[in-house]
């Protein structure tokens, strides 16, 4: 029993996450339910990888288990969903008591309490572990968000620290230069305990989440661009380019840049413009928004995201109704700097919007499932590793650090300024995008949601009439205190009665 820890299912961000353990200098067992896949996998990484003597191959699951140092830490990369089961099934006749396994896939959280609970009552314990960044994540420095027991979790960290991504302590900023066998040593490392059972998966779901309104966001930006002002992909991404140098820096912003500029290599023109426009989702963006509607939080900017991808992914009807439906002709706007400032604006302030919206939504989370989310902590995972990596998120961790109990992110005064500053160019983008029939589908939900949080007043009151009419469900007063709720005889209102 040599191995320091085991991992199941060599796909690529299996088999970079057991490159990036072997380069810190563990043993791993490694398994694949095809051993076809395991053994091509060695032949590779004996090619390529200075580290690939620290991988132990297996080709039975007995074996496989025996190999690792007790108590076994086994990491699961197997494909989400009834796939997990069936690998956790198998190995669980051969672990012993206090042994961990570690789902390391996009599992959606209210599995892995299910299989948190199922596990615990045999002795086994069960991390459910968000793993973010993709195949380079994984393989140079992923950011991690793990849950279970805290004493579990005591056993994976130091591994865990490990392989993470790494970011400076003080300033948050990405340490860069991971490359095979040398590992950067020192500064905040991009994991952190995040609480029991589901939490870790739940906290990854809304990264993912909060990833599909960063990356439409971007789109609505680069789709003013080209509309409103004529501009070429390669000066847009000049315009992207520009804009990583400030508080918008971030992973998505760099690359935006640099796909905006890539040359067609089949022909002329740039790529960019020859991509098909429907786009794919594989669900999680999906399940944060259905979690948001079911547990009441307003997350309508994260919705539109999803509801953007399901639009262009009718492309056939799309060019249909493009046929059939009129919208107003758009025309070219002239004062091209300041428009391109305005939609900077525009991006910062939805930005903003998004992630209060996935804060919210997960602080909405943590009281019905009982979990205590340190939100600075988790937006300092953030900062490196994963694919919604950015500068503006040190802010994020400042505000909580400023008031651990802060309500909504747009209260806090950096935010607060920042919306304040930008709301102007905000409007007037968004203006411009309806005049000119140009979908700016996530720009406008996080402007009617920063309007609505703002008004002390909405028509709600109206709509508490409308229930009370047709359903008697009551209304309370602004003339009484809270919790008496009042119901009258529509249409005709005798005096009003107390009803509760
Ligand atoms: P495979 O290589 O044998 O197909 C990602 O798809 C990973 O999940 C792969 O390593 C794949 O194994 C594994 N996987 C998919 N379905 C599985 C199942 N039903 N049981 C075990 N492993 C599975």
């Amino acid at each position: 029993d040599n191995a320091d820890i085991g991992l199941v299912g060599l796909a690529v961000m299996g088999q970079n996450l057991a490159l990036n353990i072997a380069d810190h200098g563990y043993n791993i067992a490694v398994f694949n339910r095809d051993p076809g896949k395991t053994r091509k996998f060695i032949e590779e990484a004996k090619q390529s990888e200075p580290s690939h003597a620290r991988l132990l191959p297996f080709e039975d699951l007995a074996s496989f288990v025996l190999s690792i140092k007790r108590p076994r830490k086994i990491v699961l990369l197997v494909k989400a969903g009834s796939a997990t089961d069936v690998t956790i099934n198998a190995l669980v006749p051969f672990l012993e008591q206090g042994d961990i396994i570690i789902d390391g896939g996009n599992s959606l959280w209210t599995d892995t309490i299910r299989r948190e609970k199922e596990l615990r009552a045999k002795g086994i314990e069960f991390i459910g572990s968000g793993v973010s960044g993709g195949e380079t994540g994984a393989r140079f420095g992923p950011s991690l968000m793990p849950s279970g027991t805290r004493m579990a979790w005591a056993s994976l960290e130091p591994i865990w620290r490990d392989i993470a991504a790494k970011v400076d302590a003080v300033t948050g900023e990405p340490l860069e230069g991971a490359a095979p066998g040398k590992p950067i040593e020192g500064g905040f490392s991009c994991t952190e305990y995040i609480g029991p059972d589901g939490a870790g998966h739940y906290v990854k779901m809304v990264h993912n989440g909060i990833e599909y309104i960063d990356m439409q966001l971007i789109c609505e930006a680069y789709w003013l661009m080209k509309n409103l002002l004529g501009m070429e992909a390669d000066e847009i991404g000049k315009v992207f380019e520009e804009w990583n140098q400030g508080e918008l820096s971030s992973f998505l912003i760099e690359i935006t840049g640099d796909i905006l500029q890539q040359k067609d290599p089949v022909g002329p023109g740039f790529l960019v413009d020859k991509i098909l426009d429907t786009a794919g989702q594989k669900g999680t963006g999906q399940w944060t928004a259905a979690n948001a509607l079911e547990l009441g939080a307003p997350a309508n900017a994260i919705a539109a995201a999803v509801y953007a991808r399901a639009l262009s992914s009718v492309k056939e009807e799309r060019v249909e109704a493009s046929k059939i439906l009129k919208g107003p002709v758009i025309k070219t706007e002239s004062d091209k700097q300041a428009i391109i400032e305005a939609i900077k604006n525009a991006l910062y302030c939805s930005k903003i919007c998004a992630y209060a919206q996935g804060f919210q939504l997960m602080d909405k989370a943590q009281v019905q499932y009982n979990w205590k989310l340190n939100f600075g902590e988790i937006a300092q995972i953030w900062r490196g590793g994963c694919i919604i990596r950015a500068r503006f998120l040190q802010k994020i961790t400042d505000a909580y650090a400023l008031n651990s109990r802060l309500k909504n992110l747009m209260l806090d005064p950096y935010f607060t300024q920042a919306m304040n500053e930008g709301q102007e160019g905000w409007r007037k983008v968004i203006a411009l995008a309806v005049t000119n029939g140009i979908p700016a589908q996530g720009f406008s939900a996080a402007l009617a949601y920063y309007d609505g949080y703002r008004s002390a007043v909405l028509p709600a009151n109206l709509l508490q009439g409308q229930r009370d009419y047709f359903g008697a469900h009551t209304f309370e007063r602004v003339d009484q205190p809270r919790g008496k709720f009042f119901h009258v005889d529509w249409p005709d209102p005798a005096r009003p009665q107390l009803d509760v």
